[in-house]
Formats: C-alpha cells, sequence, structure tokens
C-alpha cells in the first residue's frame, strides 16, 4: 500500500468489508508461486499444470510466476511440487455478484488528517526560485534552492531515478522536462470491483493505463519532490534536472501487488536505473511473518513468499548498481520492536485482523536486506528546537532508520494558527486528472513518500562522493552511501537531521555524480537491445508457454 494518501475521488464506493469465506471457495484465484532457483521453463509449467494451474505471467530473473487457478486445492498441489519454493494468494478474478470485498485502506484516516483545513497559503519571496519555492519548507531545509544546491548542481539526464509508485503524469508541466518516457513502464493492470482491489472504471479499453498516466497522484508528487523542473513556475525538486523514469507497480487504488513489484524491480537492474524510490509496502501483509500462530498455514505461506520474492528481486537489483531507497511506513512503530499488526491482511477476502507480532516479522521492501529506510520529519518548530522533529505517524527505530527527511506533519505548531495547515505538509507535482476529480487544483500532502523522495535526491548527491573517492562499487554502495552523506555532512550522530546535508556539500555531491555517470559504463547489457524485447531466457519461458512462436 501506498504511504500518503492525496485523495480518494476516483475509486468506486466502497462496499461492506465482508465476503462470505464460502461464496469465493470456487471462484477462480489469482496465486503468485516462487519457483526454485534453477527450475526450467518446462519443469515450471508442468509443476504449475499438475496443481490445476495455468502460468500468466512470468519474471524469470527472479523465477516469479502469475497463476490463474479454479481448483480448490491449487495451493496444497503446488506445494507438493519439487520446483515450487513458495504460494502467495494473489486476488480473486472476476467479480463476486453482490459480493463486496473491497477495503478502505486504515491509513487513510491518517493521512488524511487535516485535509478539511484550507488555510490561506502565503509563499514567502525566495530570489529567483519558481513561483511556488516559498511554500517549500522541505527543499529549504535540506538546501535545495536557489543560493543552495541549484546554483552549483541541478542534476542530469545521465542519472535516472526510478519511481516505483502509482505512474507518474508525464504531461504536468513541472515534470514534463525530465520524464523518460521511453524507459518508462507500467505493470500493473486495473483490477475491477468486487475482487478485493477496486481500481475504479478503467481509463482506457485494456484496462493497462499509458506509461505518462497517474490516476492516483501519489506517484507523480514522489516524481515530483525527486525531480520537478526549475521553469519559473510550480515547484521545484530536490535534483530537478535529473531523468525520471516511472516503474509502475501501484493500482490506481494503492495496492502495491508482489508480482508487478518484483517485476519493477528486477526492470531498474536490466535498464541502468541509479536510484529507486519505494514509498509503499507490498500488500496484503503490512508485516510478514514467516511462522506467526496467529496466521493459517495458508497465511504463513503468503508471507514466506512474500519475504523470499522480494529479497531476491533487491538483491537483483543491487547486484546491478541499483540503489533502493524506501519508506519506513506510518504506523508511528518502532520497526526493531514491532507487537502488533491490525492492518492486514488487507486484501482479498479475509478481513484484516489483530495479530500479535514480533520483530521476525518484516515489513517489505522497506526491511530487505541492503534498501535505506527513511523516516520523515516535520518542519521545525523554533520554539520547540531548532532541529526538525519526527513526524507525529512516522516509523521509527535505531534498527531501521537509516536516515530521515522532510515528510510533513499536520500536528507541528499545536495552539497556533498553523496547527493542522496544508503548509505543514510537502508541496509537490499534481495530477490535472485527479485533482478534478477531487475538486482541487493545488494539493498538499504528508507522508513518508514525501520524505524519501527527497533522500532519493539526497542518495543521488551521495554517490557521487564516493565516485570520487574511488569507493563506489555496486555491492558495497548502501552502507558506503550513508557513510560518505554523514561524513560529509558533519554530524554522523544526528539521524534525524536530513539537513545536515548543506547546500554546498550536496552539490558538489551532485557535480560529482554527473562527471562520474558520464564516464562509467551502466551495468553491462546489449546496448542494441529494445527494451520491450525479450530476453532470451524470456522468451524461452514465453515459448515453452505457447506465448511466442
Ligand atoms: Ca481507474
Ligand atoms: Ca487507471
Ligand atoms: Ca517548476
Ligand atoms: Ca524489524
Amino acid at each position: 500500500m501506498r504511504k500518503p494518501l492525496l485523495c480518494v475521488a476516483l475509486l468506486g464506493a466502497v462496499a461492506a468489508l465482508s465476503i462470505p469465506a464460502a461464496a469465493s471457495a470456487a471462484r477462480p484465484h489469482s496465486y503468485v508461486v516462487l519457483l526454485e532457483h534453477g527450475t526450467s521453463a518446462a519443469d515450471a509449467r508442468a509443476a504449475i499444470r499438475a496443481a490445476g494451474g495455468t502460468i500468466v505471467r512470468s519474471n524469470t530473473a527472479i523465477g516469479l510466476v502469475t497463476v490463474n487457478s479454479a481448483s480448490p486445492r491449487f495451493l496444497s498441489r503446488a506445494k507438493a511440487q519439487g520446483a515450487v519454493a513458495g504460494v502467495a494468494r494473489n486476488r480473486v478474478i472476476g467479480r463476486s455478484p453482490g459480493g463486496g470485498s473491497d477495503r478502505k485502506p486504515p491509513w487513510r484516516d491518517v493521512e488524511n488528517e487535516g485535509d478539511g483545513h484550507r488555510g490561506p497559503a502565503k509563499p514567502a519571496p525566495v530570489p529567483s526560485g519558481d513561483d511556488l519555492s516559498g511554500l517549500q519548507w522541505d527543499m529549504q531545509m535540506i538546501g535545495a534552492t536557489p543560493t543552495g544546491s541549484y546554483a552549483r548542481q541541478q542534476g542530469s539526464h545521465d542519472v535516472r531515478v526510478g519511481i516505483i509508485d502509482t505512474g507518474i503524469d508525464g504531461s504536468h508541466p513541472d515534470i514534463a522536462p525530465n520524464f523518460d518516457k521511453a524507459l518508462s513502464r507500467n505493470f500493473t493492470v486495473d483490477n475491477p470491483p468486487n475482487t478485493g482491489i477496486d481500481d475504479g472504471p478503467c481509463e482506457v479499453p485494456s484496462c493497462v493505463d499509458p506509461v505518462d498516466e497517474d490516476d492516483d497522484g501519489h506517484g507523480t508528487h514522489v516524481a515530483g519532490t525527486v525531480g520537478a523542473a526549475l521553469n519559473g513556475i510550480g515547484v521545484g525538486g530536490v535534483a530537478p534536472g535529473v531523468d525520471l523514469v516511472n516503474i509502475r507497480a501501484g493500482q490506481d487504488s494503492g495496492f502495491f501487488l508482489l508480482q508487478p513489484t518484483v517485476d519493477a524491480l528486477t526492470y531498474a537492474g536490466d535498464h541502468g536505473i541509479d536510484v529507486v524510490n519505494m514509498s509503499f509496502f507490498i500488500d496484503p501483509w503490512l508485516f510478514n511473518c514467516r511462522a506467526n500462530p496467529a496466521d493459517s498455514p495458508a497465511e504463513q505461506a503468503d508471507q514466506a513468499t512474500i519475504i523470499d520474492a522480494t529479497t531476491a528481486a533487491v538483491k537483483y537489483a543491487r547486484d546491478r548498481g541499483v540503489t533502493l531507497v524506501a519508506a519506513e511506513g506510518n504506523e508511528f512503530t518502532d520497526l526493531g520492536h514491532p507487537t502488533v499488526d491490525t492492518t492486514s491482511p488487507d486484501f482479498p477476502a479475509t478481513p484484516a485482523k489483530t495479530r500479535t507480532i514480533d520483530n521476525g516479522c518484516l515489513t517489505e521492501p522497506t526491511e530487505a536486506p541492503g534498501v535505506i529506510a527513511v523516516s520523515s520529519v516535520g518542519p521545525v518548530e523554533p520554539n520547540i528546537s531548532p532541529f526538525p522533529r519526527k513526524a507525529f505517524y512516522s516509523n521509527y527505530g535505531v534498527e531501521q532508520t537509516d536516515v530521515a527527511a522532510p515528510g510533513g506533519d499536520s500536528r507541528v505548531f499545536f495552539g497556533t494558527p498553523q496547527f493542522n495547515a496544508p503548509q505543514n505538509r510537502i508541496l509537490n507535482a499534481y495530477p490535472l486528472n485527479v485533482a478534478r476529480a477531487c475538486g482541487e487544483v493545488d494539493a498538499a500532502a504528508s507522508g513518508l513518500a514525501a520524505a524519501v523522495a527527497p533522500l532519493s535526491g539526497v542518495v543521488t548527491w551521495a554517490q557521487d562522493v564516493l565516485a570520487g573517492l574511488g569507493i563506489r562499487d555496486s555491492h558495497a554502495s548502501l552502507p558506503d552511501v550513508l557513510r560518505a552523506l554523514y561524513d560529509l555532512a558533519g554530524d554522523p550522530k544526528e539521524t534525524t537531521d536530513v539537513s545536515g546535508a548543506h547546500p554546498k556539500v550536496a552539490a558538489e555531491l551532485l557535480s560529482a555524480l554527473v562527471e562520474w555517470r558520464k564516464n562509467t559504463p551502466r551495468f553491462p547489457r546489449d546496448p542494441h537491445k529494445d527494451p520491450d524485447e525479450p530476453d532470451q531466457r524470456t522468451r524461452e519461458m514465453l515459448r515453452a508457454l505457447g506465448y511466442v512462436e
């Protein structure tokens, strides 16, 4: 599930929570199956067929396939196959007559806090800034301003930032100058109502949105925070000259399914993406536990498969030089000591339950090995502290928090007119189609997506330094990025103070990265390869499955 919410107006009506379990038993279901390492296409096909299923989509890099089956025994039969390492239930296929399993995600109440407040927004004058720059306290906090990092280095289209989110509105005037449509991909299909996930009406006949569309608003906001153009209008991003690539894995409704997320990660690894931003958790489990007594065997299998497939996909991307950044989440939980999960599963047919959990349970992809985890801070309240403080909703903890970044906090300035004001949140790009559906023109949103997006820019800067120091390599980039960032910021103990990335340092980091990127080949791949053309292994799999000649 995406971390913050902008507007839910595009969703269809949310029906009642419960659906009789018996009603869904005979309906076709979708599953995600993780194959044992090295399983051939033929063996995979045979194993899935023997279990009573049909492969409809495959990721050969990870060995993850999506399977449709109407057999009520598919789960048990699949697990009995030697080629199958794990099975997770995906979603219901087809509509349930009169059914109503679509959920209203529980985090919406937190994310929407303050939405009713529409106080006057008065930008302070910012020399040479875009016309809304005065409202961007987040950029001012990290020194991304006309007199700060913008004056020295704004990024380069040689640096590719992948946004794994709900899509990017490529026509937005602050996004268009930096949007890389040719490299962008959409790995999702809009879901019909009564399947547990309701993406509202399909906007195009195929139900597969174009790569420059965002029907939610979340992904565009994140992309703008990373790299909105300095063009005299609207807002600016952290690195306003970088290449923004939409690698979409999020549904219109904000759900993130396992297969699209894994596909997006391997795509990033295969196509030279430098940094990836992930402001979501993989549904339906906020925390994934391998053997929680509170869960049924099928639920335990769901969660183990999500952990294993995500870990493999993250490793695949990191091995190819991608730096991965993720939000910690909005449940005000210490990720080193989680005790209860009241959110999961958030789809499809089983109601969410209250589970006792422990630190063996992981929120993914945030807790996958090698992912930089980010907590969120709000605007500085000078009468309380000269430093930014953790946002009320943000997850935290010394085990997990690598760094914090501005993400907004509606509850700061309590007792003053600024309490609950939209100016306490993060202003950035917003799709016109969503704004119209919500009856708005401008929007401010808080949440960790907004927090993570600036960090993607900061990581970009830090990678530069590593290049300059000659210590960058694809396996060591994560800790080295952070070490370099802390060292150069001059205050390694302050993990809650990303503002320590001084504008001068940030600019030098970004300059070095641009130079490094000019002279460094991306992960080796066939330069003549069409990004849309399947590689040889994929082609073999597709042929074995009868999709191509
Ligand atoms: Ca839709
Ligand atoms: Ca759509
Ligand atoms: Ca702008
Ligand atoms: Ca943990």
